[in-house]
């Protein structure tokens, strides 16, 4: 049965479920309400119980390696982008060729799946209970473009409208990353030797974000509100604390939030601060960033369960102690301050 139908029997209970003798019918609702997302969340554990996820990883890592050779045989100096909502924010051929084939792929291997992926998305389109591939064919357009070579495919599995598989590929470092929920995340260098993330498998404890690496993103949206907030938390990241800021070790902008993900997962870099990018950016390297001992809270003060689609995250490492306090931490340098993003 597909997951939505079962949602919807089981989001319908009976009248008599809300309320009992003797107790207050607030208190009644809530705990039927509680009960009831338990209930979900069974039948979305039952779901992912019934799928065989290391086929489907490995399924996604065959088509990442066929758009890897793809993008190594575009020349991005024939491949020429077009604008989508400014100078900044482009696509190329490629994007949307790699996606055509990643969906092509995917829709005959499991033509009963979902699929929401950046070049063929609408507006109108909201990830579903339903199993669904999420696909960012080329994470990193601009490096792409300018033949930086830290560019990567993203695919990801959602169930429940949770991902549950992840896989990011980048050709031109030939450097794969996957995890599927519950196994672990892992790397595959070039040379073949496959390493579980953490690299540092007894990762140091969060200090405090001046002992910090971090990503940050800039984004094509470069001026207003939100744009003021980026540029002023970061000041404030990277300031002096004789000036009032945290005095970060420094910060890194690598260009794909798919990537950033996996550089926090590997405890390459120590956080990943990021609103606006969107749910293909960064669905594949949730799970491996959870996997590898690393939280994802929301880029937002005050949200320790941000949503997939919400374009507000901030990716922390694995630490045996220090994770909450660094978000913590990193929120006060927004002053009061939130990004606000059309979903
Ligand atoms: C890009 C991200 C980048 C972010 C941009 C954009 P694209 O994805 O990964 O880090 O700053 O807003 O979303 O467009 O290259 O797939």
């Amino acid at each position: 049965m597909a997951l939505s139908a079962m949602s919807s029997v089981a989001s319908t209970p009976a009248m008599s479920d809300f309320s009992s003798a003797g107790t207050p019918a607030s208190s009644s609702l809530a705990s039927s309400i509680s009960s009831l997302r338990d209930l979900d969340k069974a039948l979305v554990e039952c779901l992912i119980g019934e799928l065989n996820l290391v086929e489907i990883r490995d399924t996604l890592i065959s088509v990442a390696q066929a758009a890897g050779e793809m993008m190594l045989n575009a020349d991005p100096s024939v491949d020429t982008s077009e604008t989508k909502k400014n100078s900044s924010d482009r696509v190329t051929a490629t994007d949307k060729a790699v996606e055509a084939m990643v969906k092509a792929c995917l829709n005959t291997a499991y033509p009963d799946f979902e699929f929401l992926g950046e070049e063929s998305f609408k507006v109108s389109q909201k990830l579903t209970d339903a199993p669904t591939f999420v696909c960012d064919p080329i994470d990193g357009t601009l490096n792409f473009i300018h033949g930086f070579p830290n560019t990567a495919i993203s695919l990801a599995l959602t169930v429940g409208r949770k991902p549950v598989v992840g896989v990011v590929f980048n050709p031109f470092r030939r450097e794969l990353y996957t995890a599927i929920k519950g196994q672990g995340a892992y790397l595959q260098k070039p040379n073949g030797t496959v390493h579980r993330l953490p690299i540092r498998q007894n990762p140091d404890p969060l200090t405090g974000l001046n002992g910090c690496l971090v990503a940050v993103e800039w984004g094509s949206e470069r001026s207003g509100p939100n744009w003021d907030l980026r540029t002023n938390t970061t000041r404030k990241l990277l300031s002096a604390k004789s000036v009032g800021g945290a005095m970060c070790h420094s910060i890194r902008s690598s260009g794909s939030a798919a990537l950033d993900f996996c550089y926090v997962a590997a405890g390459q870099m120590d956080l990943f601060w990021e609103g606006g990018c969107w749910i293909w950016d960064i669905c594949a390297g949730w799970t491996i960033l959870e996997e590898a001992g690393g939280l994802v809270a929301s880029a937002n003060p005050g949200d320790w369960d941000p949503s997939l689609e919400g374009r507000l995250y901030l990716a922390v490492r694995g630490a045996p102690s220090g994770q909450k306090e660094v978000v913590e931490e990193l929120w006060s340098c927004m002053e009061g301050k939130e990004f606000v993003f059309a979903k």
